[in-house]
């Protein structure tokens, strides 16, 4: 049984305390598509070091919420391989040569079990560690993930991963409704557009933590 004790984070708009005991680190799709060059990400345009830089920072709070024995959640987003549970408004939206479901770089394009829809080697879930896929943007939708959460006793999440302002920012919204207190650190999230990295986290700390708190590694680390 962990013992309880409660930490504070230097954080906006206020300091975050938490019981790491009821804590997940929350990791939102760190995938090769998404995060490699040469993926599918990279193949509509987009600059994938903006990305890139979230990898070190995200490997220092994975390794430290492990040795601490902490709970852990990865998610993956991605869809069945004869895609039925892909929205066809889904399907067609950007009018891109190639969307998700048809071949791509590294793959079939977010469809669960192609290479590019994987975890980045350097996070790699450990056996043990819930890995939810989810058809959607927000982790909480059609997943099982509030109910792991539930039977775990988690009561706060740190949040970090990829897109800020897509699938981190929506799962940070479904939490907070669903009664969990989200602290996302700010080096740990990235976004292919520096101005939604802004907007996006200034969106989640406003008008008094009006979505959950914002911080950073190092300072979730020395609280530790
Ligand atoms: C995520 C996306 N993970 N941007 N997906 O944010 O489509």
């Amino acid at each position: 049984m962990m013992t309880s004790r409660t930490v504070a984070v230097e954080a906006e708009p206020y300091p975050f305390e938490f019981d790491p005991a009821h804590t997940a680190l929350l990791i939102i799709d760190m995938q090769r598509d998404f995060l490699e060059p040469g993926g599918f990400g990279e193949m509509l345009g987009n600059d994938v070091s903006q990305l890139r830089s979230t990898i070190e920072p995200n490997k220092k709070l994975l390794a430290a919420w492990r040795d601490a024995g902490l709970t852990v959640i990865h998610t993956r987003e991605g869809h069945r391989s004869d895609l039925t549970d892909l929205p066809p408004c889904k399907k067609i939206r950007g009018r891109s040569p190639a969307s998700i479901g048809d071949t791509g770089p590294m793959g079939r394009i977010l469809v669960r079990g192609e290479a590019g829809h994987d975890i980045i080697p350097e996070l790699y879930p450990k056996p043990g560690e819930p890995v939810i896929d989810k058809p959607g943007k927000g982790a909480f939708w059609a997943t099982d993930l509030h109910s792991i959460l539930q039977h775990r006793g988690i009561k706060s999440l740190i949040v970090t991963g990829v897109t800020t302002e897509v699938c981190v920012n929506t799962t940070v919204r479904e939490a907070n409704d669903r009664g969990y207190d989200c602290l996302v650190p700010s080096d740990c999230v990235g976004s292919y557009f520096p101005e939604f990295q802004e907007m996006g986290l200034k969106m989640i700390k406003a008008q008094g933590g009006i979505f959950g708190w914002v911080s950073d590694s190092a300072k979730i680390l020395a609280a530790l």
